[in-house]
């Protein structure tokens, strides 16, 4: 593979010293970008995301707007439940549906664990087109739903309200929820593989909806599944590359999170970075935690808030900074700009200058 310019990311999911702290945001690349605006004028969402020179320009727009550490693949966690063989329509408004959602037994029978080269090689070839237009300059994450959050999005149909259908299945039909998950899990460790042979440097997976779960729940249904994607991927990746876990909701499990052999806990905003870091340190680095809704007030606000961030997980290796969620939708450019401009001149304080290692 070609070397990166730009490695930092890479270094601080390993711990590794860096002479400053890394930023990318998830869902950097989408709707509050003008640029993104203006080719949605022409395309679908589906369209973007299976035609691989489009999805590597929104994929890049991120880095040559913002600067950011990594880039991140422009694509949905809905693309396995449509390679499964479920029906799936992202709304303009509202977020994705899903027109044939699994209810029983019998429909869980009916799903395959897809060979992502057959039915995903669209994310394939657009992972290839986004490295040959990234040359070199930024990492570039690949990624997957957990198994619970794709779940959720199956069972229920949609994501608008509290997965309530889903949670009922497992409740009553726990079998066939496993069964389930079973499932998914094989086709999130397939498409990880593949996306890693394909050339991403880092996958993240993500457990948006872990946090509806009670604690019983989350242990059987969330967590088990986390683990085991994650024990496959290492086990037949081509390559050692960082697995970042981002489950929301679940700070108060960060100490098993860090056993599920993920390298990287990505936290919500309602996590304190400090504790969270005396408690799994020396095991994983920690990726967070900005609240979104920051980036929605002014930039003094905007570089107050972001130093406070900086200052929780305090000095030394192993932070990657982001938010605690997704950028919304209307979050003004320019203070993502500020942001970043905010984490690069301040950060350099909290990491150990070159040469002074002794200090
Ligand atoms: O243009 C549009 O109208 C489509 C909006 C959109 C976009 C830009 C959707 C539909 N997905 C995406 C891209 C996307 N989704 C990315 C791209 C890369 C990046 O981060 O920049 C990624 C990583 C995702 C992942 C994703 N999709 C998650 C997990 C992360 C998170 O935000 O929690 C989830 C839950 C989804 C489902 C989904 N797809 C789309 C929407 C609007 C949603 C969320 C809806 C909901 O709340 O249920």
């Amino acid at each position: 593979m070609r070397p990166l310019e730009n490695d930092l990311f890479l270094r601080a999911c390993r711990r590794e010293p860096t002479e400053r702290t890394p930023i990318w945001l998830m869902r950097q690349a989408g709707r509050y970008l003008p640029s993104y605006r203006a080719l949605r004028e022409r395309y679908d969402f589906l369209t973007l995301c299976r035609t691989p020179e489009l999805a590597a320009e929104v994929t890049v727009q991120p880095v040559e707007q913002l600067d950011v550490d990594a880039a991140i693949l422009f694509s949905d966690i809905l693309v396995i439940p449509e390679a499964m063989g479920l029906m799936v329509r992202i709304e303009e408004s509202g977020g994705p549906r899903i027109e044939t959602p699994v209810r029983t037994a019998s429909d869980v029978a009916r799903l395959t664990v897809p060979d992502p080269e057959e039915k995903l090689s669209y994310v394939l070839d657009a992972i290839r087109a986004t490295q040959e237009r990234l040359q070199g300059r930024v990492p570039l994450i690949g990624f997957a739903g957990a198994p619970w959050t794709l779940f959720a999005y199956m069972v229920e149909g949609s994501g608008r309200d509290d997965f309530r259908r889903a949670r009922v299945l497992v409740h009553e039909a726990p079998h066939t929820a496993h069964a389930l998950l079973e499932k998914i899990a094989r086709a999130v460790a397939r498409f990880l593989h593949a996306q890693i042979e394909a050339g991403v440097h880092a996958v993240q997976l993500f457990d948006t909806w872990a946090g509806v779960l009670d604690p019983d729940g989350f242990l059987e249904f969330s967590l088990a599944y986390v683990r085991q994607v994650i024990e496959a991927v290492k086990a037949t990746a081509p390559r050692r590359v960082p697995v970042l876990l981002f489950s929301r909701g679940t700070a108060a499990w960060i100490e098993a999170l860090a056993e599920t052999g993920a390298d990287v806990l990505s936290v919500d905003w309602t996590c304190d970075l400090t504790r969270a870091r005396r408690q799994t340190e020396d095991r994983v680095a920690l990726q967070g935690n900005l609240d979104p809704t920051v980036l929605l007030a002014s930039p003094e606000v905007v570089a107050r808030e972001a130093q406070k961030v900086l200052a929780r997980f305090g000095i030394g290796a192993g932070h990657i900074f982001n938010l605690g969620h997704g950028v919304l939708p209307e979050t003004p450019v320019e203070n993502v700009r500020r942001l970043v401009d905010t984490v690069k001149r301040e950060s350099p304080q909290y990491h150990v200058p070159r040469g002074n290692a002794s200090l």
